[in-house]
């Protein structure tokens, strides 16, 4: 008994060390082998000395079939535990896995936390944006509603009108219409019109050529209109001068036909009257003067020819002398001496000539100083008592 209790005892450590967790059922196959095996020790072990040998034999062999049991019990139960164990391992990972998920979860969550804050504060802020905003649109909605009052009486009176206007508008459709048809002709007419107004815009383009070249003729016109005006005033002027020269040409040639029955001969410089007399040079001159006259001064290189050739093959005193300065001759106007006449070689002063006669022979025309005492012909010079002359 105390045997099987030993090993009763230490089958039971055993299981109790091996087996105590979660294995209900294989103890109960356990116990019964062992039990089998208990009393078969029991019943070998009335003798002793073979008795014990045979136990011992039987314990050993049991302990060999328990030990073989045992590590075959083990051999399971560490496959088991290495099925277990790997189980666990990947249980472990997953769960690492699941650890490492669930922190990014978390800290995903804690981000979106964070974002719910943010947007909670928002909303908080929205909402009394909202609020205040609320509170206006009250305020807007009285005011709305007071207004929509005045419109729907409004509305009304304008639904009267419109009603009014309606019944107006078909009249003016009607209207319309006809004027549509009168504007369709009117239409019409304008093409017509278009089609004329382009005519005669293109007239009036010509006529505007035409004027334009006109009014340049008319300028040159007026201008030359200008100068006929200028030269018809001058012409009226040259008209009355000439009307002037007529009436002082016919009073001279009045005065030269009353000077003519004297004796005087008018020639382009004057009158002149050349004596048949002969007289000294003083004396010619004093008769000049009683005539209204004087001797003549002769400036000219015509008037010296007509006179030449007037007096003709004869000699006369003219009214040139040096009597107060030797070779210093004047006219009896008292002007100098300019341009003379003097025959070649005179004035020679030949036995004191102071007086200058005037030569129209033949073979010497010219001037020639003589003794003023010498007696000879005269020639008078009278100016016109005209302003001509
Ligand atoms: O009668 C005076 C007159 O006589 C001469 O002319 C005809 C003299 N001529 C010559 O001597 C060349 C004049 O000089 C002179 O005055
Ligand atoms: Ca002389």
């Amino acid at each position: 008994m105390e045997m099987r209790q030993v090993i009763v005892k230490n089958f039971h450590l055993v299981s109790y060390n091996r087996f105590n967790s979660r294995e209900d059922n294989d103890d109960n196959d356990e116990d019964n082998l062992a039990n089998q095996s208990i009393r078969n020790i029991s019943s070998g072990c009335n003798t002793s000395g073979s008795r014990y040998y045979r136990l011992s034999a039987v314990c050993l062999t049991l302990l060999c079939v328990l030990l073989i049991s045992a590590v075959s019990v083990l051999w399971v139960k560490f496959n088991n535990l290495t099925t277990k164990n790997t189980d666990l391992q990947t249980h472990y990972s997953n769960l690492i896995l699941e650890k490492e998920q669930l922190q990014t979860s978390y800290e995903n969550l804690t981000f979106e936390r964070n974002q719910l804050q943010i947007m909670y504060s928002n909303l908080n802020r929205d909402k009394d944006q909202l609020q205040a905003s609320y509170n206006n649109l009250t305020v807007e909605r009285d005011r709305l509603q007071t207004s929509y009052n005045n419109l729907t009486v409004e509305r009304d009176r304008l639904q009267t009108s419109y009603n009014n206007l309606t019944v107006e508008r078909d009249r003016l459709q009607t209207s319309y219409n006809k004027l549509s048809v009168e504007r369709d002709q009117l239409q019409t007419s304008y093409n017509n019109l278009t089609i004329e107004r382009d005519r005669l815009q293109t007239s009036y383009n010509n006529l505007i050529t035409v004027r334009d070249q006109d009014q340049a003729k008319c300028k040159e016109l007026a201008n030359e209109m200008a100068k006929l005006q200028t030269n018809y005033s001058t012409m009226a002027n040259q008209k009355d001068q000439l009307q002037k020269e007529k009436d002082e040409i016919q009073n001279r040639l009045r005065e030269i036909a009353a000077q003519a029955k004297l004796g005087w001969v008018y020639f382009s410089f004057g009158l002149y009257f050349i004596s048949t007399e002969k007289k000294s040079w003083t004396e010619a001159r004093a008769d000049c003067r009683k005539k209204g006259a004087d001797l003549v001064i002769i400036k000219t290189k015509e008037e010296e020819e007509v006179l030449v050739k007037q007096l003709g093959n004869d000699k006369a005193w003219i009214g040139l002398n040096d009597r107060p300065v030797e070779g210093t001759w004047k006219w009896v106007d008292g002007t100098a001496l300019t341009t003379a006449y003097w025959v070649p070689g005179e004035p020679n002063d030949s036995g004191n000539e102071d007086c200058a006669e005037l030569w129209g022979l033949l073979d010497k025309q010219g001037w020639n100083d003589r003794p003023c005492n010498d007696r000879v012909r005269w020639i008078c010079e009278k100016p016109f008592r005209t302003s001509q002359w």
